[in-house]
């Protein structure tokens, strides 16, 4: 095994039908701080900067700054910022190296650096992709949770805190006092209204732990557009670093494997200036509202109903769930039959074909996207994912079927035991509270499905307080547990063909 490791000076030693970044962008100034340095930014992100610059220039390199762990700041320190990104589809492979992320820091050991770029002129926007949960709200109303853990914590030291929240806060407050520029702040996580969000739990962090003056500076400096993202990029795998290595003929400990499909839509609400979007795609419109609901409710809906059942049924990828003609003909059915209905799409937009694509986007098998990973954080996910759509069908007086199987699904994985008796484990940040309750009432399926259904961060509207909802999900839960997912899967199928949609399960 090779040891040379990719860096600036063995660059040149990359084998040649590897393009690698040109001059202008290992050259060009950081004008962007990205919190949340992960797999994601580093794929989706940072390659399409580079392309910006390289089409147009501009400053546009990136300083990452990772608040959990110092792993990726070690490893892209040791690399010179660079690292290998491999986009795969069913038309072929193409790997390349990434050159537009200048370093990352780890904020907890670099407060005084983190400042220093926080309060620069030449810093005009700060991405985030710090996950739905980061943002330390109640799904269900959307305002900071004041006894996160997290928030608990900043309580104690505003000047090393815990929360991205406390460090977007406390890096404000420093370009306040420098008298900096305006700055764009850009959520890029799977939630409805992101900028918004962000926006609003901002707002009442800084009310709470800071004082007016910031807020009122926050509002007249800062702009926070909507946006959504999309690229399948998936966790790290160890096959995935040693094939990189091979395909580089060196070490790349952050290499990353993503598909070639990549989407940004971001309201046109700039409050500096920024990168000329427009040579790569990324789209810059009035409202990102339809997007995102597409999006969430297309791509992570039925990535998550795969995620729970994949779970139960020991089907580890995405690719192995539609890799199997049952599972594969359920998520098109429940997309086609329960989601499209339900979805406000952007105008002229043809939403068919975008579900096939999907379909097709799951197939891509060099992909090696773990359910268990998607599986994570469903108390954050489902709410926005799942919740709208259910609403949307309880109020024409009809239960989805397909998603009341998604329900009971995400149910039985509270148990962490797969239908063939393998164990299983996913982190959720009331995970402890959602398995107490399960298993309080193990005994008692029907308590333990009221129970859940009771969680009032997950479940609002008319799930919630739908008895008739309440009676399905206890039944679909009961017959899951006796004849198994599949046979579910099978009777949902048979019935959704003769069109006979009241009538699936219940
Ligand atoms: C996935 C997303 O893990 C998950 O919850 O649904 O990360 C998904 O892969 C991305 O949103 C795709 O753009």
């Amino acid at each position: 095994m090779t040891k040379t490791t990719l860096s600036r000076n063995t660059l040149s030693q990359v084998p040649q039908h590897i393009s690698v970044p040109q001059p202008c962008v290992l050259g060009a100034k950081v004008g962007i701080v990205h919190i949340g340095a992960g797999n994601f930014h580093r794929a989706h992100q940072a390659p399409l900067y580079q392309d910006i610059m390289q089409n147009a220039g501009g400053d546009w390199r990136v300083v990452g700054v990772s608040l959990r762990s110092p792993k990726m700041a070690d490893i892209l320190t040791s690399q010179d910022g660079l690292y290998s990104i491999k986009e795969t589809s069913i038309s072929g492979n193409r790997t390349r190296i990434i050159g537009s992320i200048e370093r990352v820091l780890f904020a907890p050991q670099q407060a005084a650096e983190y400042l220093e770029y926080m309060v620069s002129q030449n810093i005009k926007i700060i991405t985030l992709t710090i996950t739905e949960k980061g943002y330390c709200h109640t799904p269900s109303t959307g305002k900071l949770d004041l006894s996160h853990q997290d928030i608990i914590a900043d309580q104690k030291n505003t000047a090393l805190p815990t929360s991205a929240l406390g460090w977007l806060a406390y890096g404000l407050k420093a370009r306040m006092d420098a008298a900096s520029e305006p700055v764009t702040i850009i959520s890029c996580d799977n939630l409805p209204d992101n900028g918004r969000l962000l926006e609003g739990v901002l707002l009442e962090y800084c009310q709470e732990f800071y004082n007016a003056k910031l807020v009122n500076w926050i509002k007249s400096n800062v702009t926070f557009p909507n946006s959504m993202v999309d690229r399948i990029v998936p966790a790290t795998t160890k096959t995935g670093l040693q094939s990189a290595s091979q395909h580089l003929a060196m070490q790349d400990a952050g290499a990353l494997v993503c598909e070639q499909f990549s989407q940004w839509v971001i309201k046109d609400n700039f409050a500096n200036t920024h990168p000329d979007f427009s040579q790569v795609g990324v789209r810059l419109v009035a409202d990102v509202a339809p997007y995102q609901e597409l999006k969430l409710r297309m791509l992570n809906g039925t990535h998550s109903l795969l995620a729970y059942i994949g779970c139960m049924l020991d089907l580890e990828t995405v690719a192995d769930f539609v890799d199997d003609a049952d599972m594969k003909t359920f998520l098109s059915t429940v997309m086609n039959n329960e989601i499209i209905p339900s979805v406000s799409c952007p105008a002229g937009f043809e939403i068919k074909p975008y579900g096939q694509d999907l379909i097709d986007r799951f197939c891509n098998s060099e992909i090696h996207h773990q359910t268990a990973q998607i599986a994570m954080d469903g108390s954050h996910k489902i709410p926005v994912r799942w919740v709208p759509v259910i609403n949307y069908w309880l109020a024409q007086g009809i239960i989805p079927q397909g998603l009341l199987i998604g329900i009971a699904a995400w149910a039985l994985c509270l148990g962490q035991v797969s239908e063939s008796g393998k164990r299983f484990d996913f982190q959720d940040q009331i995970g402890d509270k959602l398995q107490q309750s399960w298993h309080s009432n193990a005994q008692n399926p029907k308590q333990q499905m009221l129970d859940l259904l009771s969680f009032k961060q997950i479940f609002s509207g008319q799930i919630a307080r739908n008895d008739r909802f309440s009676s399905a999900l206890i039944k679909v839960y009961n017959q899951m547990k006796t004849d198994g997912i599949r046979q579910l899967v099978k009777t949902y199928i048979k019935s959704a063909q003769q069109d006979k949609p009241e009538e699936y399960l219940t």
